[in-house]
């Protein structure tokens, strides 16, 4: 008998892959449990709570470290290929160095990852997801230079305690967020300002970490683990304001995808050459005899080129750019402008505001985004390791995530049959709703509405688990599904 399988438009290629993500500072709570240390996180949310709406913290979270059961059940309900999670370095090793590795630290984790496997769940594993141990901020975390050789030893310990059964990787969530927005406007942790100077130290570290990890793994773990690993960027599209700013467009989507791209993705490697040059120029404005931005050796070019099996994006919104008009006053990056490259972001009156502060849909962007990646890194295999949309209400019939996800995963399609972008697969943020950083629990992203005035947690479906979960099983966005015939 012969089987023959007609792909229709609306069908996801044979092998395309579907998750749900969370990280670990954002559900497992359980902060000072089972000799785990202090990460920046729990630092900063001690620290500032007023920096944090409602003085939320995630010491409980969705309690994940208790609840992973059921985690994996949600996980099993929906009938994810993937379940990406994040380690919690801390958890993992409490000193932040590999002389000491937590038994419940490995303990808990092996139990995770064994359970997914268990549902045939693959588990997609992310180092390090803004939660650094608070003992290495102490020396002063990514803006120094060790903290690339400390995030290899301890991307060194996790491959060898779960490399046999984890076969994706990725090294760093947005050090776009951890270091520009951490960086530049204080509202990430560790809560210290240091706008122009602080950024580009944490964003030169954080490539060599990622770059010596990778190195680690194709040395010591490939041929006998065979895994695939990379790094999860975030990157908002960029759209020239109007036809006259087409060239600050371009700048800035070197300052933000480039930074984090150029070095890893190109030919060339190093700084996006553009980028270099003007902020080279700006550091002698500013009478410094060298530029803000530190330069890569020879050595280190060579060091990170490359180190990629495949390239995560993570991607929610867009913005508009356009030329600062001359003495504008420019707020920090990427939250609103950049006085380095001298652009101030927007957005477009059309594009709807979800109800939180910085997110704005534009579905459309989403398949300009993986073409210009396409056009600019070549013909790699992207995955998308984050796409969701935020609410503020606690909707159980959430109408506007569902449209969300199906305007979106329609511009994936797109992008793989008109573009020819080879998109791997597709991951939703988030699998439950969490802690959302500095909007604590009013932001929600979840599929799975989560009770955080229970001390159980209780987890619950809203319409876009049902939905998700049509077009997993149908491995198409061509669903019967009493959601759709509500839109
Ligand atoms: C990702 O961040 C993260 O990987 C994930 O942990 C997070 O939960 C999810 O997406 C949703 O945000 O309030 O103006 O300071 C996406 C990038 C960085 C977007 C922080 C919101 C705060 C903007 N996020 N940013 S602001």
């Amino acid at each position: 008998v012969s089987v023959f399988l007609v792909l229709g438009e609306r069908d996801f290629p044979l092998g395309f892959i579907f998750g749900a993500a969370t990280s670990a500072y954002q559900v497992e709570g359980a902060w000072n449990v089972g000799g785990k240390s202090c990460s920046i996180w729990d630092t900063f949310v001690h620290t500032y709570p007023e920096r944090i709406v409602d003085n939320a913290t995630g010491n409980i979270a969705c309690d994940s470290y208790n609840k992973w059961k059921t985690d994996v059940e949600l996980a099993s309900e929906l009938g994810l290929h993937f379940y990406r999670f994040s380690i919690s370095w801390s958890r993992l090793l409490p000193n932040g160095f590999p002389n000491n590795i937590s038994e419940d630290g490995k303990r808990y984790y092996n139990n995770l990852i064994d359970a997914l496997l268990e549902k045939r769940i693959q588990p997609l594993v992310t180092l390090y997801h803004f939660d650094l141990p608070q003992s290495l901020q102490d020396f002063g975390g990514w803006t120094n230079p060790l903290v690339a050789d400390w995030f290899a030893h301890y991307a060194r310990v996790a491959f060898s305690l779960f490399g046999d059964r984890v076969k994706f990787w990725i090294t760093l969530n947005e050090p776009i967020t951890f270091c520009d927005i951490a960086y530049n406007s204080g509202s990430q942790a560790p809560g210290y300002i240091s706008p122009g100077v602080g950024n580009y130290i944490c964003n030169k570290n954080a490539m060599l970490a990622h770059a010596k990890a990778y190195r680690i793994y194709d040395k010591e773990f490939r041929s006998k683990y065979n895994g695939k690993v990379s790094i999860a960027n975030e990157i908002f599209w960029l759209e020239a304001d109007t036809v006259n700013d087409e060239e600050a467009a371009e700048k800035a989507r070197q300052l933000m995808a480039g930074m984090y791209c150029h070095p890893i993705f190109t030919k060339q490697g190093g700084w996006p050459p553009v980028i270099e040059r003007i902020i080279a120029e700006k550091s002698k404005e500013n009478g410094l005899p060298y530029s803000r931005l530190p330069p890569y050796t020879e050595e280190e070019i060579e060091l990170v080129k490359g180190t990629f099996d495949f390239m995560g994006l993570n991607f929610y919104t867009s913005r508009t750019v356009r030329n600062a008009k001359p003495g504008e006053e420019i707020g920090p990056w990427p939250l609103i402008g950049s006085s380095d490259i001298d652009v101030i972001l927007g957005v477009r009156p059309q594009w709807k505001q979800t109800g939180v502060s910085w997110f704005y849909i534009y579905p459309e962007a989403f398949r300009k985004q993986l073409a210009w990646l396409k056009k600019e890194y070549g013909d790699i295999e992207i995955l998308i390791t984050e796409n969701g949309c935020a609410s503020s209400n606690l909707d159980v019939d959430d109408k506007v995530r569902v449209q969300y996800y199906k305007d979106h995963l329609e511009q994936v399609l797109l992008a793989i049959n008109e573009d020819g972008v080879r998109v791997m697969g597709y991951t939703v943020w988030s699998l439950m709703d969490n802690f959302e950083w500095s909007d604590g629990y009013s932001v929600k992203f979840g599929m799975y509405d989560v009770d955080f005035d229970s001390p159980n947690r209780t987890r619950t479906p809203r319409s876009s688990a049902d939905y998700y979960a049509s077009v997993i099983k149908r491995h198409s966005l061509d669903v019967n599904n009493k959601i759709i015939d509500k839109l």
